[in-house]
């Protein structure tokens, strides 16, 4: 099989990637990422000089650039790449519309024409909305979205569900719960708690700290993406969630306590506007139909997550000095920024 990855060089990208690379022998792998602020090449270090992958750089958005990739011939594409950071959709939605929606069309578009012959676009539970104290997201819930990167991401779905209809294009859409663990880039809570501890500098929490978010390993999120690629119902939507509500106090008290540092790092700070108050996944269409699980609970991954910041400090440390756009990053972005200057 020859895969197609796009937005491989970020966080659950890349974990998706490496995954794959151990489960799928016969597949080749072929990451398309532009190396935004988000995409770290040093997240895919342990693929270097496999024969198996391929880094390419590049828009998602780019019409010209995708076609030509796609012309290679792709049996499957796993769609990741996305503006994913809630806080700067707030702040500036247009990176978001480019690339979540015009990126996706472009893709689809392309992907249609070369004849892929699976194509997963991997979604979030945010396009559902918020919660009330009580129930679950089902397959069928309505679209809510609240914040502009939900309802970029609402827009993508809509789209690749519109392919599925009306050319009978042959996608799948998954809508996963947050995530957490290696490689998570530390603007998200876990991450930036874990490593502000471990810095002794102040955690700020949102609001009242009363809000609920079902939290998932990444490897897990990486498995049920497997199994859906390989025998997921094409034209299908399915949920991915391990039944991991947990509030933003009680996630971030756990996390000081596995870190031995104390509550007094806490800061309530101003409210995140438009903050959804809950999500959480009802995942039983994955579990029945594919056999999946999560292979552990919170508290289990939780640790697992704690102990890699732990040991991979020079890893996050690039990221939070900036020394992680490295040179030869910056050589690549040189030659992209002469090369892309067209209009979409
Ligand atoms: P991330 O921000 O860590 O990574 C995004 C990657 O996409 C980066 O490598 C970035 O360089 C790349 N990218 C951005 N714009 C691009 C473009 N125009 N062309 C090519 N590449 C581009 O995101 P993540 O947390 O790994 O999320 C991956 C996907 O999973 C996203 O689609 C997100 O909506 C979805 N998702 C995330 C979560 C979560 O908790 N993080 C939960 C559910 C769904
Ligand atoms: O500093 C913070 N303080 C705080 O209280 C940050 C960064 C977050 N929060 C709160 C906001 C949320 O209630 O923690 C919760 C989690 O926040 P984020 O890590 O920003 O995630 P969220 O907004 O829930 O969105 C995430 O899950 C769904 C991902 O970023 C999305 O890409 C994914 O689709």
């Amino acid at each position: 099989m020859r895969l197609l990855v796009t937005g491989g060089a970020g966080f659950i990208g890349s974990n998706f990637l490496h995954h794959v690379h151990r489960v799928m022998p016969d597949v080749t792998l072929v990451t398309l990422d532009l190396l935004t602020y988000a995409g770290n090449l040093a997240n895919l270090a342990a693929l270097e000089g496999s024969p198996r992958h391929r880094f390419v750089l590049g828009d998602i958005a780019d019409r010209r650039m995708v076609n030509d990739l796609m012309a290679e011939g792709f049996d499957a594409v796993v769609h990741f790449a996305a503006e994913s950071h809630v806080d700067r959709s707030i702040e500036d939605a247009s990176a978001f519309v480019r690339t979540n929606v015009l990126g996706t069309h472009v893709l689809l578009d392309a992907a249609r024409r070369h004849g892929v012959g699976r194509f997963v676009h991997v979604s979030t539970d945010e396009v559902y909305g918020s919660l009330g104290p009580e129930g679950r997201f089902q397959e069928d819930s309505p679209l809510k979205p609240t914040s502009p990167y939900a309802a970029s991401k609402a827009a993508a779905d809509l789209l690749v569900l519109a392919s599925t209809r009306t050319y009978g294009f042959p996608a799948i859409v998954t809508r996963c719960s947050n995530n957490y663990g290696p490689y998570q880039f530390p603007e998200k809570l876990i991450p930036l708690f874990i490593t502000n501890a471990l810095e002794d500098k102040p955690l700020p929490l949102y609001g009242d700290g009363l809000h609920v978010r079902d939290w998932i390993y990444v490897e897990d999120h990486c498995a049920a993406l497997h199994a859906i690629l390989t025998r997921g119902r094409l034209g299908e939507i399915y949920n991915i969630g391990a039944n991991g509500e947990m509030s933003n106090r009680a996630l971030t008290a756990t996390i000081l306590r596995e870190l031995g540092k104390p509550e007094s790092l806490i800061r309530y700070v101003e409210d995140r506007p438009g903050h959804d108050r809950r999500y959480a996944i009802d995942a039983t269409k994955l579990r029945s139909e594919l056999g999946w699980a999560p292979a552990a609970g919170n508290a289990e991954w939780l640790a697992v997550t704690v102990r890699w910041y732990l040991e991979n400090r020079s890893w996050w440390e690039a990221v939070k000095d900036g020394a992680y756009r490295s040179y030869f990053e910056r050589m690549y972005r040189a030659r992209l920024d002469a090369s892309s200057a067209e209009p979409l």
